[in-house]
């Protein structure tokens, strides 16, 4: 192939992965996912200056917190088990550094896990005044003892909906937990329709899996006694399941990341094809690096390609029937 066509080959297919999440456009479909290796400045620039689309920051708290007691994370033969316990430098770091980020050709994504209302709100309020483009409200860590995740509670969620979804002009999205029936995605749905929500993350891990060592006979990690979120290939399908159910109540009108088992530009497409304008990268960012995010894009584009499709927007949402 000659230079130019190599070149201008490149560019369609880049500008084929382009899409957005509630008007805020992503250079490409790939990004990194709130959770692993992105809590500090040094992190942060890393996944910049790699090929994911976003800047997604660590879920954060009002003051700075240590996370759980170690052991608190395995890898495992199909996933990881994590316990983490919200590990983070506090809300005002991360105000500080969506400044040092802006401007980089990729939007700032800011993540909030508040432990009361009144932090959601001080939160919520300080990223609506700070140089992020988007904030993910997220409302289903399972790893807090004593602190079930709020998305599993409808009317702690509405008054989080109440009090957040008013206070500024960026978009605000929900992190959720992954719901197992229909009666909870209308649920949620409902709620998320009559509030000004941006868009979904489905799913956050699975929360309170428990993995045992048969030769130690103790859990893998030590938090909880041993409960923690399930991550990886373990949780796709059921990742797969929410990223559809909310596309098929909420398409058009709030956009969808979807997180959960991503590791190839297969996953990605399979993604896409439930309905997600984007996906995020936790576990296989947590084992391979930065490297991941071009490697799942490159991968979907051949996808694209080979099946004729020249852009994300041709097959979002486009599930066939059996
Ligand atoms: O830090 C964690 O333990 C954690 C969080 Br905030 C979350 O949202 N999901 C998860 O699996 N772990």
């Amino acid at each position: 192939m000659s230079s130019n066509i190599y070149l201008a080959a490149s560019i369609f297919f880049l500008m084929a992965l382009n899409t957005s999440v509630a008007g805020v456009a992503l250079g490409g479909y790939v990004c990194n996912a709130s959770g692993p290796r992105d809590a500090t400045l040094e992190e942060l620039e890393v996944i910049a200056n790699s090929g994911s689309s976003a800047i997604v920051m660590k879920s954060c708290t009002r003051e700075p917190r240590e996370g759980n007691e170690e052991p608190r994370y395995s890898r495992l033969a199909f996933g990881a088990i994590q316990s983490m316990g919200l590990p983070n430098l506090g809300f005002k770091a991360y105000v500080g550094f969506a400044s040092q980020l802006a401007g980089r050709g990729k939007p700032v994504v800011a993540s909030v896990a508040g432990l009361s209302l009144e932090d959601f709100v001080l939160m919520v309020g300080a990223f609506q005044d700070s140089a992020v483009d988007l904030i993910e409200v997220n409302l289903s860590c399972p790893n807090l003892a004593g602190k079930p995740p709020v998305a599993y509670d409808f009317s702690r969620t509405a008054e989080v909906l109440d009090a957040v979804c008013g206070l500024g002009s960026k978009p605000v999205g929900l992190k959720l937990p992954p719901y197992y029936d229909f009666v909870h995605h209308d649920a949620a749905c409902g709620l998320i329709a009559s509030h000004r929500v941006g868009f979904v993350t489905c799913i956050n891990s699975i929360g309170n899996a428990l993995a045992i060592n048969p030769e130690t006979e103790a859990p893998v990690i030590r938090p909880k006694g041993g409960f923690g979120g399930l991550c990886g290939d373990y949780i796709k399908p059921v990742a797969l399941a929410n990223v559809r159910a909310f596309f098929e109540r909420l398409a058009g009108k709030v956009s969808i990341f979807g997180v959960g088992g991503v590791k190839s530009g297969s996953d990605a497409f399979e993604f896409l094809l439930a309905g997600a304008d984007a996906v995020q990268v936790a576990t296989a960012f947590e084992n391979e690096g930065p490297a991941c995010f071009g490697r799942i894009a490159s991968e979907l584009e051949l996808i694209l390609q080979r099946k004729g499709y020249s852009s994300v927007d041709g097959v979002k949402g486009r599930l066939k029937r059996v």
